[in-house]
């Protein structure tokens, strides 16, 4: 089945929050199109009493005697469901985003593919869940572990990665027994509106999976200072995710926390360099860049320093920037102009702090002028102890450094705040492995990068944030462990008789 709105291309999108299975509120925030320029839709703006409305409907659905009676076998059928119907609308769903965000289509469709392995495997996870029995602690004993649902939770969401990153907690937190309020970005609401409403097409109870539509500091913020909601996943920027952190412990409550990036790509002399070469290009131009994975750093072994990075420059060169439904675009614009501004300013002071600029750096002129539009760019020689090296740019900017030896390159990797993923290219496994384990973040990857599966936990160390999404530990996030202890057989009570 196909919804009825949001959903034109041709005409403005109008996006109204989405709570306990009906359309709320007035769409007032205009979104243009980052890479045309064009108004394509408007959002609802959340005020506190649409954002307690969308809280009181999760609690609601979640106190119901329905929902409370609900056992996973049942939340699987919904989530499989679920999943069916979100391929139907594979395209659409990916044709929203990719206008929103600016990223090709052929793209867009990727991360939704993405998405929906996310709800097959969260879906996998209640199907299969069993807690865990304890038949021996003592004598005349049993007991019982089992996960519970935290309650209502909230789910606040980027503009990279809109359905994607949605669908890599939602069904976690549906497969675990919570209902959710969604807080997309004020970029790219329309997508999570859409998400909702199918969860409702496949029989997932209305006030579920709730949407509230607007900014961080109002909507964002709301959920997360609510009394009634129990958990906040984030993902988004680590500045705010301080904000986040901070506003969540004076309530003592919890929260997931995916932020940013400055992952490494290292590069040894012994790995297999055409390989290591794509891998550099993708890692780093995939999304424009705008990825917390995206191994924006490249570290590469100074005897093959120069002729791997004319390799990597000559590859990303052929790179091409289109419009969405360009089929030949392999990168889209930015999230908006600004965005696109602060990417060309840290390129520019790069230079002007001694990098060479060995590729891109000029925002394009001629028919993607009106978009936010920035090409593959990469700066050699760039110091460690420079901005680039050590901060998010969030674009298509390769940083290209170099190393002498092993403990020279661990210690450049983890020179930064960051610690969210690391890449490492080399022939020797054992190598790939013992210095992998000294790398500081949450995922590791040896000659391979900016790879992934559902069934594996995504998330950081250090300024990258706590907590993580996807499979089994994504929905653990979602639980907390109750013990139930059944005595079997009479106990002696020390205070007997008395
Ligand atoms: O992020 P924010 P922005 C990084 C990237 C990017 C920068 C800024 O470097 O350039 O962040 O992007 C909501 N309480 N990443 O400004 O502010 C907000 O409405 C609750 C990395 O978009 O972190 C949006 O829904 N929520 C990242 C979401 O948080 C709040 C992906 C992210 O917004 C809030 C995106 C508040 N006080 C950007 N303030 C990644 N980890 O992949 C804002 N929000």
């Amino acid at each position: 089945m196909t919804i009825a709105d949001p959903q034109t291309l041709t005409d403005v999108r109008l996006v109204r929050h989405w709570i306990g299975g009906r359309e709320v509120g007035e769409p007032t925030i205009e979104r243009h199109a980052p890479a045309t320029g064009e108004l394509v839709a408007l959002y609802a703006d959340a005020t506190a009493e649409e954002v307690d409305a969308a809280v009181a409907a999760a609690r609601t659905t979640f106190e119901s005697e329905t929902w409370q009676s609900t056992v996973h076998g049942q939340r699987a059928s919904w989530l499989e469901r679920f999943a069916e119907i979100l391929t139907e609308n594979r395209q659409r769903l990916a044709e929203i985003d990719a206008q929103e965000v600016g990223k090709p289509l052929a793209f867009a469709l990727g991360d939704i593919d993405l998405g929906i392995a996310h709800v097959r495997q969260a879906a996998a996870i209640a199907r299969t869940e069993t807690g865990e029995a304890f038949p021996g602690v003592s004598h005349g004993y049993l007991a019982v572990g089992e996960r519970r649902a935290l309650g209502v939770v909230g789910l606040v969401i980027p503009w990279n990665f809109p359905a994607q990153i949605m669908l890599q907690k939602l069904p976690y937190a549906l497969a675990a027994g919570c209902t959710t309020v969604v807080k997309p970005s004020e970029f790219t609401s329309s997508s999570a509106v859409v998400i909702a409403q199918l969860a409702e097409a496949a029989a997932i109870p209305a006030g579920a999976v709730n949407v509230v539509t607007g900014y961080g500091r109002t909507a964002g913020q709301g959920i997360l200072e609510h009394a009634d909601v129990a958990y906040v996943s984030f993902t988004g920027s680590t500045r705010t995710g301080r904000v986040v952190a901070e506003t969540a412990a004076r309530q003592l409550k919890r929260v997931g926390l995916e932020l940013g990036g400055k992952a490494a790509n290292v590069v040894f002399a012994d790995a297999d360099l055409e390989k290591a070469a794509d891998g550099a290009v993708f890692g780093a131009f995939i999304n424009q860049g705008e990825s917390c994975v995206a191994t924006t750093r490249l570290i590469v072994q100074r005897s093959i320093a120069e002729r791997f990075t004319a390799m990597v420059v000559s590859r990303a060169a052929k790179l091409r920037l289109g419009r969405p439904e360009d089929p030949e675009a392999d990168l889209g614009a930015l999230i908006h102009p600004p965005h696109r501004d602060a990417v060309a300013a840290a390129v520019d002071a790069a230079v002007a702090a001694g990098g060479v600029l060995e590729l891109g750096g000029e925002i394009p002129g001629g028919e993607l002028s009106d978009g936010a539009f920035y090409p593959p760019t990469i700066v050699s020689g760039v110091d460690p102890t420079s901005a680039l090296f050590s901060e998010e740019v969030f674009g298509p900017v390769l940083a290209v450094s170099v190393f002498d030896d092993d403990d020279d390159a661990v210690a450049l990797v983890n020179a930064t705040s960051y610690g969210l993923a690391h890449s490492l290219w080399t022939t020797d496994l054992d190598r790939g492995v013992n210095l992998g384990r000294r790398l500081e973040a949450g995922t590791i990857w040896v000659n391979t990068c900016t790879d992934g599966s559902p069934q594996l936990a995504f998330g950081g160390v250090k300024a990258s944030g706590y907590g993580r999404d996807a499979g089994f530990e994504g929905y653990r996030e979602f639980t907390e462990y109750r013990t139930l202890q059944i005595r079997t057989a009479e106990r002696t009570s020390p205070f007997a008789g008395r």
